[in-house]
């Protein structure tokens, strides 16, 4: 490897608290946080920002799918960035694109892209206090006051654990690795998982493919998506009437968290509602009651993440449209395998699978104080300070990192309100000249603990499914609480919480 060190390398041993100067601040990931954290770090004086993007452009998840179908099923109000609301949206859940251009469009207009490194992996992060020391994929190290990973969270994709799947003589690729060049029409296509990618892609392919297979092993619980195109006049309206945009997107915002959050989080009226109302949506679409039964799932409604999505019922009803609920034995050249000897000839075989939701900022070797590395940290369950920060790893926060906010919700709502706490820290940091900002191993140790007391009371945890909710040891590693209160904390930090050191004297 070319290892060069770059002209600002090494020389800032000294905390930018006290010499005066702007803090370096290293932002991992271009993606919805990472593009946030740029502007609204800028906004607030932090000005020597660079951002390392291991692509060649911005966008992250919304870069990265780009398979048939791809929508937001938060509305698009409220998938936006509070600095930055849009009168343009052409509909009530934007579709895939349409978000990508909005993330341009914003990167652009606050002139984000120029602090980006593309094409710029970065491999290992190693404290050296007070500073971090970066090395990248092309063997660059540089230092850093700060390091802020925008890593995001469904990044890795999960390809299944089936004997045979690489004997598959035809195409086949993880719908997070979409290849637009190999087309669907006329062919015989299968597609294993029922979750919402596969929903949104179930819906956009049925009416092309020849045949279409679709694998369930446990059905999902699904409502309907509201989707509705807005008309000029409304976009005028909005662009017109002060404060209309706001207030619909803090309405968006208590719906779905009315909704969806309340009813995983131990009220059981809202949970019955969420549920019954997913039983109403599908005995109106599916009459036939054999398909009815075999789509009902067994569990809680909430269990798993909600899947809105109006296309995918009417899609398994097609003529063309075969749902297969034997379990899959194995794939062989000619196509899926199914326990009751069958074999499903395929042409391309679609893998929805998900993610590797346990890796965030890995396989980038982190090592914090004393060379803990964060895999050996994280070796039980990847946990967090307030979904944040970790002790033993100073100067160092995530956006969107473990034990996070991730129920039906706007994730971007959420790394903003991460970012304005990373903000009200640098500023304490600056006030009171201290170089070195980490969580307390109690507050931490307490903080998860009451994490773990209140989880079990959450239908994640008692609605009787499996989902990527589970950490290995089976526990729910997502916020116990209401997403209003992850937002008043990150809101009104409470400092007691971490430790403030200054300069000690580094080398
Ligand atoms: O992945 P999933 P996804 N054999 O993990 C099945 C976000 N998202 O990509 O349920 C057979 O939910 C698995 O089966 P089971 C959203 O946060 C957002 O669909 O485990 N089947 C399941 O059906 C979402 O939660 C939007 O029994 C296997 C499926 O594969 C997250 O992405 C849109 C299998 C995986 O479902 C992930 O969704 C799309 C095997 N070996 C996605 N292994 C928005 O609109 C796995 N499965 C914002």
């Amino acid at each position: 490897m070319n290892m060069s060190v770059s002209g600002k390398d090494l020389q800032p041993t000294g905390a930018w608290t006290t010499e005066g100067r702007q803090p370096r601040i290293a932002i991992i990931g271009a993606g919805f946080s990472g593009i946030g954290a740029l502007i609204k770090l800028r906004q607030q004086g932090y000005t020597d920002l660079t951002c390392f993007e291991k692509a060649g452009e911005i966008g992250g998840t919304w870069r990265d799918n780009h398979y048939p179908g791809l929508s937001c099923d938060v509305p698009s109000h409220f998938y936006s960035y509070s600095f930055a609301l849009n009168p343009d949206w052409k509909h009530r859940f934007s579709y895939g694109p349409e978000i990508l251009a909005y993330m341009n469009q914003v990167a652009d207009k606050y002139g984000a892209k120029q602090d980006i490194r593309f094409n710029c992996g970065v491999t290992d992060l190693t404290y050296l206090g007070p500073q971090w020391q970066l090395t990248t994929e092309q063997g660059d190290v540089e230092r850093f006051d700060l390091v802020i990973a925008a890593t995001g969270v469904l990044v890795n994709p999960a390809y299944p654990d089936i004997p045979g799947l690489d004997s598959f003589a035809g195409e086949q690729w993880h719908s997070a690795r979409w290849r637009d060049d190999v087309p669907l029409k006329g062919k015989r296509v299968g597609i294993i998982g029922t979750g919402s990618t596969a929903c949104q892609i179930v819906g956009a392919i049925a009416g092309d493919v020849g045949h279409l297979d679709v694998f369930q092993r446990t059905p999902h619980w699904i409502t309907s998506m509201p989707q509705k195109q807005y008309s000029a006049t409304w976009r005028f309206l909005l662009r017109r009437v002060p404060g209309l945009q706001l207030a619909i997107r803090n309405f968006m915002r208590w719906l779905m968290e009315h909704t969806f959050a309340r009813a995983t989080l131990g009220d059981e009226k809202q949970q019955k509602r969420v549920q019954d109302a997913c039983l109403a949506f599908l005995k109106e679409q599916i009459p036939d009651p054999e398909l009815r039964a075999r789509v009902t799932p067994d569990y809680k409604a909430t269990c798993k993440r909600m899947i809105m999505c109006s296309d995918y019922y009417p899609a398994l009803q097609q003529d063309n449209v075969e749902l297969v609920t034997e379990r899959i034995d194995a794939v062989v050249p000619e196509g899926v395998k199914t326990g009751d000897g069958k074999v499903h000839e395929l042409d391309i075989l679609l893998l929805a699978t998900g993610f590797h939701v346990s890796d965030f900022i890995l396989p980038t070797r982190v090592t914090g104080e004393n060379g803990l590395e964060l895999s050996a940290f994280w070796r039980e369950a990847p946990r967090a300070h307030r979904a944040l920060t970790f002790p033993g790893f100073p100067n160092f926060f995530m956006l969107e990192g473990p034990t996070g906010v991730f129920g039906n919700t706007s994730l971007i709502d959420i790394s903003e309100h991460q970012i304005d706490c990373v903000i009200a820290i640098l500023d304490k940091m600056k006030r009171d000249q201290v170089a070195v900002v980490a969580p307390k191993q109690e507050a931490y140790e307490a903080y998860n603990q009451a994490m773990s007391r209140d989880i079990g009371k959450s239908t994640w945890a008692t609605g009787g499914c499996d989902s990527w909710y589970l950490d290995a040891t089976g526990t729910p590693n997502i916020y116990p609480w209401l997403p209003q209160q992850y937002r008043e904390d990150m809101l009104n930090p409470d400092f007691s919480e971490y430790r403030f050191e200054p300069l000690k004297v580094a080398v």
